[in-house]
Parts: structure tokens; C-alpha cells; sequence
């Protein structure tokens, strides 16, 4: 039986995306009595009844999956932020990338809109705390064009999901990349300093050198969902990196006596702002557990 991916789904429908062109299918019954739903991503069996239409008959192993946004078998994330219109929410960007770790995901993080930067120092302070990190930055502008080649082989034969809160112009750097996608941006709203939701729905779009991206709705919400307090240091790769020189196992970097992780923050190895989320995301798990 043919196989191929999905790449929308709308409304129960699948759209599985083959070399021959997209089929148009529902997903068997038996898929919700075993509570297996596919996602937008999967490799699946399916069956063609006609021309263009069929069903999907069996979901294909996953390799990774990602509940927001709904994505299966993503190699990468790039975790888009701009520093103005909306402010950057340093914040919320820890929680993306918290996210994408916990899916051992890829991480390439994306600075939009550099063209409305005034001051340099703005962009140096938020460089310096991912960069020690090591995860590499892009600064990009799709006015001037900033960063686009670069994105363009970060994003080459894999499927990257873009995530970032609403209006920091994740559509618009896929326009950039290849622009006969056309894809709908929005407006910022003045008056809240927030996007519009423009994007309503993840879509797969394959790219014409190899390598695939899914753009995805703004969200701003995002939490830890069912992870454990003990998970959230392997989630920050150089809290990771410090914690075997802590002196109890199962440390979690709080006020334990002879941790190696608060030493790195005192000598300024990690970065405070990091730390300070990664206190407070702790402090959120265990809020979430008391009720
Ligand atoms: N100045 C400037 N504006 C930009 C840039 N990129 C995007 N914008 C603007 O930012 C606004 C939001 O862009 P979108 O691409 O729709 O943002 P998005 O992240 O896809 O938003 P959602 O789909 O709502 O999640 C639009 O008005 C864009 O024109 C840039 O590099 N520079
Ligand atoms: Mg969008
Ligand atoms: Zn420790």
C-alpha cells in the first residue's frame, strides 16, 4: 500500500503529501479506539478509494513529537524572537528552548527585525548569554535581507518546526526564504505590542534545495505540562554540563550544599538571567503538583 507524510490536517482531514501529489484522507476508526491520533508530520499508510481521496491505514514510527506546537518527527527547532515589536521576553524564549531540549531537538535560536535595532548593547547582552550556552544565533532581517542565506543552510535537509510567540515574524522569514509560499503575515498591534495570530494552523512546506519547514501559530502560554522538577536541569545544557561536580546526587541546583551549578553562576559560567529561569520553572512544577 502507498505510504507518504502528512502535512495539514484540516477539519479530520489528512492531506498525505506523496510524489504524485497530495491525498485527501480520514484516519480509520480503529485509530480512536486505540487513542492514536496522527499529527501533522507522520509518516503513515493509507489507502486510496479515488482519485485524490482515501484513508490513512497505519501510523509509521515516530522519531520525535511535539504537543505544541502538534508536530511529529521534527529534527530541529528554531526558536524565533525579535528583540523590538514585541519586546524580546527572555523568559518565554527559555521556555521554548526548555521545550525543544526536552525533545532533543536541534536548537538554531532566530533574532528578528534587526533593521528596528538602535542600540547595539541591546543585541550584544542577549548574544552573550545564548552563545555561552553554545547554541548558535541567527540575527536576521527580512527588509535588508540580514541572515537569510544563513537560515536557508541551517534549515537544508531537515524538518525544522518554527516556534516563537505571535508577530515575531516567523511567517515573514519563511517568506524570506523562499517566497512563492506567499505565506499570510499580520500586523503587530499597536496598541498591545503583540501579534495577531495570523498563522491559524501548522503546515508543512518542503523547500526547493531539500529540507522541510513547519510554520505554526504564535503561542505565548506554554507549560511544563507532566515533567518532573529532576528533568528541568537536563533541559539547560550547561546546567547539565556543571551538575556532575555537584556534591549530591539529584542536586537540583537549589540551596544544596557544594553545588558545582551555583558556583558556574557566581563566576559568572552560566548566565544569571538563565539560572533565575530555570529557578522559577522548578518553582512552577512544584506549584502545579500542590493543586
Ligand atoms: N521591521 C521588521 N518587521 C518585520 C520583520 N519580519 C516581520 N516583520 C513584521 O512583523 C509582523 C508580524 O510578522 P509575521 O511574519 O506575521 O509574524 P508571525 O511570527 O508569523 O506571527 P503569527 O503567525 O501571528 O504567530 C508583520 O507586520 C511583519 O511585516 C523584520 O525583519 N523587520
Ligand atoms: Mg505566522
Ligand atoms: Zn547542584
Amino acid at each position: 500500500m502507498p505510504e507518504g507524510q502528512i502535512v495539514r490536517a484540516v477539519s479530520g482531514f489528512f492531506y498525505v503529501r506523496t510524489p504524485e501529489g497530495d491525498v485527501r484522507c480520514r484516519a480509520r476508526g480503529v485509530f480512536k479506539k486505540k487513542k492514536w491520533s496522527p499529527l501533522v508530520g507522520d509518516r503513515v499508510t493509507f489507502e486510496e478509494t479515488e482519485p485524490g481521496e482515501g484513508w490513512v491505514t497505519d501510523l509509521h514510527p515516530r522519531t520525535t513529537e511535539l504537543v505544541r506546537p502538534p508536530v511529529a518527527n521534527v529534527d530541529q527547532a528554531v526558536v524565533v524572537a525579535s528583540l523590538r515589536e514585541p519586546a524580546l521576553q527572555p523568559e518565554l524564549l527559555d521556555r521554548f528552548l526548555v521545550h525543544a531540549e526536552r525533545e532533543k531537538l536541534d536548537v538554531v535560536i532566530c533574532l528578528t527585525k534587526m533593521d528596528l535595532l538602535e542600540d547595539e548593547s541591546e543585541l550584544d547582552s542577549v548574544l552573550d548569554i545564548y552563545t555561552k550556552v553554545d547554541y548558535p544565533v541567527l540575527t536576521t532581517s527580512v527588509y535588508t535581507g540580514e541572515g537569510i542565506e544563513a537560515l536557508k543552510a541551517a534549515l537544508k535537509d531537515r524538518l525544522s518546526v518554527f516556534a516563537g510567540q505571535s508577530g515575531v515574524g516567523k511567517s515573514s522569514l519563511l517568506n524570506a526564504v523562499l517566497p512563492s509560499l506567499g505565506l499570510k503575515t499580520g500586523e503587530v498591534s499597536k496598541k498591545l505590542g503583540r501579534g495577531r495570530h495570523t498563522t491559524r494552523q501548522v503546515e508543512i512546506l518542503d523547500l526547493p534545495d531539500g529540507g522541510q519547514v513547519a510554520d505554526t501559530p504564535g503561542f505565548s502560554q506554554l507549560s511544563f505540562g507532566n515533567m518532573e522538577e529532576t528533568e528541568m536541569g537536563e533541559c539547560f545544557p550547561e546546567i547539565a554540563y556543571f551538575s556532575p561536580g555537584c556534591k549530591f546526587r539529584g542536586c537540583l541546583h537549589k540551596n544544596e550544599p557544594r553545588c558545582a551549578v551555583k558556583a558556574a553562576v557566581e563566576q559568572g559560567e552560566i548566565s544569571e538571567s538563565r539560572y533565575r529561569h530555570y529557578l522559577s520553572f522548578l518553582e512552577e512544577i512544584s506549584d502545579q503538583r500542590r493543586y
